[in-house]
């Protein structure tokens, strides 16, 4: 049988075999290993994504994280399956090319069906955690109008209370820890973004729509706040704080925040 050369010698142009793995030897993949080890002992299991200072923020933190998960598995599977044949065809001086055959239905269909299958699972799991994200509470512990306009936001409590951007200063959106807050987001002249980074989350404030979205913080601290549409000279300005406090320390905020403003 004529043996066939299947692969080109880089520099001299002749046909030869330098089989890839020979060449890569075995320092590359252990050291590849070696970072891996060390990012996943510096806790980068976020994947470069916040954890979700809300439970709806936690909710799409903990999907993306499982869409990591998975694509790492198919890329074990993948690139096992690469090196695999690397090590087995590639290295021995006159193993030749392997069996070559014209199709192989059973395997064509397991990397058909198995795919779909995944494809399908993240699909699911997608509109799953979107339901729950979106959903909007019937009995909020807080209703919360923010109105965002060029160039601020306004944050109107029940009983008259509202924060505004002022001059220079960012207004700070205060909520409490652990219970469902429904905002109203509406904007009074172009698009805006309600965008919190930490909460995983950014709706559109739209002219004539009125959106509505639960917040429900798990996390107390104080958070940044942005616009995330362009929105004309002052976008860049558009930021605000959310502080997350303990329920009780929200009440004492709410009723100190309405004797500023009745009296
Ligand atoms: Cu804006």
């Amino acid at each position: 049988m004529k043996k066939l050369n299947y692969s080109r010698d880089s520099h001299s142009g002749q046909l030869g075999r330098r089989p890839l793995l020979g060449r890569v030897g075995w320092r590359t993949p252990v050291a590849l290993g070696g970072v891996a080890l060390a990012l996943s002992a510096c806790n980068v299991t976020n994947f470069g994504m916040h954890s979700g200072a809300t439970s709806q923020g936690s909710d799409i933190f903990h999907l993306y994280q499982t869409f990591i998960y998975m694509a790492m598995g198919v890329a074990i599977v993948t690139f096992g399956a690469l090196v695999y044949v690397l090590v087995r065809f590639g290295r021995r001086k006159d193993s030749g090319v392997p069996r070559q055959r014209h199709s192989n239905v059973k395997i064509e269909i397991v990397y058909t069906v198995i795919p779909a299958i995944i494809v399908a699972v993240i699909f699911f799991m997608t509109v799953g955690t979107e339901n729950k994200v979106d959903a909007v509470s019937t009995k909020p512990a807080l209703n919360l109008t923010v109105t965002g306009f060029q160039w601020g936001w306004r944050f109107a409590y029940p009983n008259g209370v509202s924060v505004v951007t002022e001059g220079t200063s960012y207004p700070q959106m205060v909520l409490p820890e652990g219970e469902v807050t429904k905002v109203k987001l509406v904007s009074k002249d172009v698009v805006h973004g309600f965008y919190v980074a930490a909460f995983n989350f950014s709706r559109y404030a739209l002219p004539g729509v009125t959106n509505y979205f639960d917040l429900t913080p798990n996390k107390l601290g104080t958070f940044v706040g942005r616009c995330s549409q362009l929105c004309g000279l002052y976008h860049a300005e558009m930021l605000f704080s959310v502080r997350v406090v303990t329920p009780a320390q929200f009440s004492a905020w709410l009723s100190s925040q309405g004797k500023g403003a009745t009296a």
